[in-house]
């Protein structure tokens, strides 16, 4: 059989160092599926249950590989459902290719079945790169500047391959006017800024008496360099949601999470810092970082279009994070005054004994932030952990204690629900040896994750090592958004929107082959954690959690303390002695005396 456009296409793929894809098949995209077949397994293509968790997997291929992230999908509804996924990939700046089908070249423009105008679709998602083909000759040049244009600018791209077009016999571009003749081949170039920069940068840190340190995603492959840096500038350290793993949480000058799921030291650090530096991180919210003016402010990031717009900062500096923190750190002075980060130490150390206290606080049945608490001295070197959007991810960021060779992330930049479980599918695939662990909401649970348990089902047998381990936090409840309600609007909870039905989440489990554990004795989350971590096969833990544990940001404003004490009169379902128990507990933090 000669050789279709589908076969070159994967052919060009497996060329440019693809080795997985994830996605959903349909006769969009028929064309491509039996190319992959025939391709003989050098391209593993990984079954998804919806296709927005084939994007999620995509996203989260890259992040936790470096690599490029594939998912495919069929045309229209299939196209379609990739988009939260890839929006995902988008806001997090990760390479991510899109490749889906069309309705035949004949049929376009006629309304026809599953005809959506894909290009459109994608244009903002996919706006670094997104084309359909429409002869064979031109698919050589999409594919390798697709892949190209994804991997060099961390950008998320698309191809639209119609369904006759897939079939029809490849032919190389002809030697004329009008074809292009492109190449494969992609590496990395060392960005370093230029010295004047370097030393400019360097002066402001070296006058800085109160240095703080605010690392993201971008700073992940610059642990040594960070620890040095902060070590010579005797700074503390921040880390940003999906900077989580960049430094270990046992340096005791690490404050931990920043914002809204942040820690009271962050709070404390940037509000009485005299100076910033921000390493690799897009952390969107300027509240939570130095009031104008208050500090002077270096910034270090890859693309140049994050500097400067959360804080105005004095040095900007385009580079590659480890290589900008090796040059720079030959011009900074050991600073000989170790107040300050004294005092960052005392912050922290205060502030893990608060959170302990927290943990341990009795609840109805558990305390959720318990069970994040109880699984840190239980990690297993190298652990993976992923986190979906909910309350869950202020326990994931605040409770964690994450260790040196652990990796961790979630959808960060659109904080959407739905990506943990894919994210640890995808974690599993790419490091089958590690143990992955997934800490999930029960709405989230209820979204998608549930079904993409099945995949777990269809694949562990595969994997080198079964240890995959899902923590349900089973509250009935929206409860991130339904504390939100309270505390930024002042409005009671309000029930239709917010409760969810109970649903036997390890039971379903046990339906279809996993292990499954339900916990509802704080006595017993260690135990839990520890008995799917030896398990023979991947678990789902149900923990029945206490809704009425706010997961609120370590120091809300007075503005919003009212507001939630407010909700304590006015008709909240939940009032009663509960609520009032643990809004006493939060707001205690918040309004000194005011609370007890
Ligand atoms: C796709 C999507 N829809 C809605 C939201 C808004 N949202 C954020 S957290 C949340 C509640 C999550 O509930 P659950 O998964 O049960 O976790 P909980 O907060 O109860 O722990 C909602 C609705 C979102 N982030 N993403
Ligand atoms: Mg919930």
């Amino acid at each position: 059989m000669a050789k279709t456009v589908g076969d070159f296409f994967i052919e060009r793929l497996y060329q440019w160092g693809v080795r997985r894809i994830y996605g959903y098949p349909g006769d969009g995209i028929n064309g491509v599926f039996g190319a992959l077949q025939r391709a003989e397994g050098k391209i593993e293509f990984v079954q998804v249950r919806h296709e927005e968790m084939a994007a999620f997997m995509a996203s989260a291929h890259a992040k936790f590989t470096g690599e490029l992230g594939v998912c495919i999908a069929t045309s229209g509804p299939g196209a379609a459902h990739l988009m939260t996924g890839l929006y995902d990939a988008r806001l997090d700046h990760m390479p991510v290719l899109a490749i889906t089908g069309q309705q035949a070249r004949t049929a376009i423009g006629g309304h026809y079945q599953q005809e959506v105008d894909l290009q459109a679709m994608f244009k903002d998602v996919a706006g670094a790169f997104d084309h359909t083909a429409t002869m064979p000759a031109q698919v050589r040049h999409l594919t390798d500047r697709a892949v190209r244009i994804a991997i060099a600018q961390r950008r998320v791209t698309a191809i639209i391959l119609p369904n006759d077009l897939q079939e029809l016999a490849y032919e190389e571009p002809p030697r004329a006017h009008g074809t292009l003749h492109s190449g494969i081949g992609y590496e990395a170039p060392k960005v370093v800024p230029y010295d004047r920069e370097l030393r400019q940068a360097a002066d402001v840190l070296n006058a800085g008496k109160k240095v703080a340190i605010l690392v993201g995603a971008g700073a992940l492959k610059a642990t040594d360099e960070v620890i040095e840096v902060a070590d010579r500038l005797a700074a503390g350290v921040a880390k940003a949601l999906l900077g989580k793993a960049v430094v270990p949480d046992d340096l005791p000058w690490v404050t931990g999470s920043i914002g809204m799921l942040g820690t009271e030291p962050s709070w404390k650090m940037m509000n009485e810092c005299d100076t910033l530096l921000m390493i690799g991180s897009g952390f969107p919210y300027s509240e939570f970082l130095p009031k104008e003016g208050q500090a002077r402010g270096v910034q270090v990031d890859i693309a140049p279009e994050m500097l400067s717009i959360r804080y105005p900062m004095e040095v900007n500096l385009v580079g590659d994070a480890a290589e900008t923190l090796r040059a720079l750190l030959p011009l900074l002075r050991v600073k000989g005054d170790h107040s300050w980060r004294q005092e960052i130490e005392g912050w922290t150390q205060k502030w893990w004994k608060t959170l302990e206290e927290r943990a341990m606080q009795p609840a109805n049945p558990i305390n959720p932030q318990r069970v994040a608490w109880e699984l840190s001295p239980r990690l297993p070197e190298r652990a993976i952990i992923t986190s979906d959007s909910g309350s869950c991810a202020n326990w994931f960021a605040r409770d964690l204690k994450i260790r040196r060779g652990m990796m961790c992330s979630l959808s960060g930049g659109l904080a959407s629900m739905g990506a943990a479980v894919p994210y640890a599918i995808a974690a599993k695939f790419s490091h089958p040896d590690r143990p992955v662990i997934a800490l999930v909401g029960d709405g989230a649970m209820q979204m998608n994750n549930m079904a993409e348990l099945v995949t777990v089902a269809k694949y562990w047998r595969q994997w080198k090592s079964p240890r995959w381990i899902c923590g349900v936090f089973n509250n009935e409840d929206l409860n991130q958004v339904t504390w939100e309600q309270r505390v930024m609007e002042g409005d009671p909870k309000f029930n239709a929107s917010q409760r969810i039905p109970d649903v036997p989440y390890h039971k379903f489990a046990e339906l279809i082959g996993l292990k499954g554990i339900f916990i509802d004795k704080p006595d017993r989350i260690g135990a839990a954690w520890e008995e799917a971590l030896a398990a023979d096969r991947p678990s789902v833990i149900e923990f029945k959690t206490d809704p009425e544990v706010p997961p609120l940001p370590p120091h809300i404003t007075l503005k919003q303390a009212k507001a939630f004490a407010t909700t304590l009169w006015e008709g909240d379902p939940e009032e009663g002695s509960v609520i009032i128990g643990t809004a006493r507990q939060v707001l205690a933090s918040v309004l000194p005396g005011k609370g007890k």
